[in-house]
């Protein structure tokens, strides 16, 4: 592969395969979960304790989740492609990390991270986190977790359009498109001259932008695409 800049984004679908649920598949999280209860701004103002236990809960199960042989392979791309690669990742888990991926942009946030609502304050999120818990910034009893929810800006944008309009390659992984501003990407780096590639177990519904489609499972078609 010969590529200068490679801008990888991958979702849900990656991560599947180490035991954590997608959003809009079949019984995924929304199917269990009222958007507007647990991922809006809003829903943490009615409920705070609402929304921390469902973070509570994934982020125990992230924590005992494993890589899988797509986090896998895309640590071996960048280990073999040295200051070319560039992952943004909308999974709030941690596995790319665990897997050896160093460039990975978190532009939803993190379960492992606390934001105070107060000064924007971050720090190591405790495994049982409450609203009332005290920021070690400014002190306020406004503990959130430090994700993006609806209606928020994501993180990085500059960064991750910046490395959209240079990009070479630009592939998504696991992502059904729905989600803007990230389902805009394919289009953004096509336009900017990347060729850009879908790996994904069925096709997303943007599916349109991308010049080169492989479906299947990620433990299979990452691994087969990086080699
Ligand atoms: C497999 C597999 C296997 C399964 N192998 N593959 C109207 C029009 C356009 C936009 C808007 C609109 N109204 C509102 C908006 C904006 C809104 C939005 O997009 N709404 C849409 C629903 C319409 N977006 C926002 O509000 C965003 N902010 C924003 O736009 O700010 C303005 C702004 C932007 C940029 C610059 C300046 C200003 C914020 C969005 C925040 C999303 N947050 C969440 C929760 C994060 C915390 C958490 O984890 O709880 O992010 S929602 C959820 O969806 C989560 C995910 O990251 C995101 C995307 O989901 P993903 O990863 O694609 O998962 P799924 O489940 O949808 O798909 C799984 C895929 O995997 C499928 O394709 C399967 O086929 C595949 N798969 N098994 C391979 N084994």
């Amino acid at each position: 592969m010969a590529h200068d800049t490679i801008v990888i984004l991958t979702g849900a679908g990656i991560s599947a395969e180490s035991g954590l649920g997608t959003f809009r598949d079949e019984g995924g999280l929304w199917a269990q979960h009222r958007i507007e209860d647990v991922a809006t701004p809003e829903g943490f103002s009615r409920d705070p304790d609402l929304v921390h236990n469902f973070y509570n809960a994934r982020r125990v199960q992230a924590a005992q989740a494993t890589p899988n042989a797509a986090h896998d392979a895309l640590a071996r791309l960048e280990r073999d492609h040295p200051g070319e690669v560039l992952i943004v990742t909308q999974n709030v888990d941690s596995l790319h990390e665990k897997a050896g991926s160093r460039n990975v942009l978190h532009m939803h946030g993190l379960l492992a991270g606390a934001l105070c609502h107060t000064c924007d304050h971050r720090w190591t999120a405790p495994d049982n986190m409450a609203k009332s818990d005290p920021c070690p910034g400014c002190g306020a009893p406004a503990t959130r977790p430090d994700v993006v929810w609806f209606g928020e800006i994501p993180y990085g944008m500059d960064q991750i359009y910046a490395a959209l309009s240079k990009a070479d390659l630009f592939v998504a992984i696991g992502t059904s498109g729905e989600v803007y501003p990230a389902a805009a990407f394919g289009q953004e780096a096509r336009q900017a001259g990347a060729h850009t590639v879908e790996l994904n177990l069925a096709p997303s519904s943007r599916v349109s932008d991308f010049a080169e489609t492989h479906f299947g499972p990620a433990t299979r078609i990452v691994p087969d695409w990086v080699a």
